[in-house]
């Protein structure tokens, strides 16, 4: 860790400002959803990934409070894109304002704000909230995560036949339907799947045991950047994507997002390998 940035520190900071953007996402919510209908939402990259004007204000929001609390550091967020290349040593906030922007249309309860922060490509903290549950998931490396200030430890299952395994689904469809087909493919294989459309709490699930494992393809930094610093420091093996481009070491897809407990982590590996993980 860079000597220089306190973990810690950063940790309250990415708590403090989540907060806030919940709060925000919340209170503009009402007016997306009751106001519109989905069908008449702005999209990006395919006709079902919607941006409402909750995504914009909340990204808006957490930029301002950056620029205020840490006038030094960069930022990367999934609505604005980046305001400059960090430089070495420098600190960058990896903003997803709403992550699970489907659901947020759609008024369901599970998305969130997330907030991660690296030096150098390396995590060094992060924070999750949610909105309507109020719940605030928050790591720093080294220095473990918590849910709502309680320790978070991953499942202790070794069983990966048992695991219920969380994913995700891109919004491209012909990727869609090879992650379908390859879910059908894994369907006997595990105890059972969960697709919840919130990557930052997919990994936060697996934090708290909730779920034992979860994959992903296809994700963006922002949707993972601080679910994966979480999922980690309370104990799960992490595998994070490299960078764009970059090669596939251990055959899950240069771009697979995986988090599993650890005593199924390995195991749950060769499942998707063996069943074509590949061709996702
Ligand atoms: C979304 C996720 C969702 C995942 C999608 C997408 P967004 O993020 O969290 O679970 O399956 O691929 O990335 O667009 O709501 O920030």
């Amino acid at each position: 860790m860079n000597d220089q940035v306190d973990g810690r520190e950063l940790e309250k900071i990415s708590v403090e400002v989540a907060r806030e953007a919940a709060e925000l996402a919340l209170a503009v919510r009402d007016r997306v959803v009751g106001a519109r209908s989905v069908a008449d939402l702005p999209t990006k990259s395919s006709a079902t990934d919607v941006v409402t004007a909750g995504d914009e204000e909340c990204e808006a929001l957490v930029r301002e409070r950056l620029g205020v609390l840490r006038p030094g550091d960069v930022v990367l967020g999934e609505e604005g894109g980046a305001d400059a290349e960090p430089e070495p040593g420098q600190v960058r906030w990896i903003v997803d304002p709403i992550d699970g922007t489907v659901n947020y249309a759609h008024g369901l309860p599970w998305f969130a704000v997330s907030l991660g922060v690296e030096v150098d490509g390396r995590p060094l903290a992060g924070a999750v909230v949610e909105p309507v549950s109020g719940r605030v998931w928050s790591a720093a490396a080294g220095c473990g995560a918590q849910l709502d200030g309680r320790t978070l430890r991953a499942s202790a299952l070794e069983r990966p036949g048992l695991a219920v395994v969380s994913t995700g689904l891109a919004y491209d469809p012909a990727r869609r339907r090879r992650q379908a087909a390859l879910l059908a493919r894994m369907a006997g294989e595990v105890g059972d799947f969960r697709r919840q459309g919130c990557a930052s709490l997919d990994l936060c699930s697996v934090a708290a045991g909730w779920v034992d494992g979860y994959y992903e393809h296809g994700l963006n930094h922002w949707d993972w950047a601080a679910g994966a610093l979480i999922a980690e420091e309370a104990g799960a093996v992490v595998r994070r994507p490299g960078a764009p481009g970059s090669e596939d070491p251990d055959g899950l897809g240069a771009e697979a997002v995986l988090a599993a407990a650890p005593g199924i982590a390995a195991g749950l590996a060769d499942l998707l390998r063996a069943h074509g993980v590949a061709e996702v």
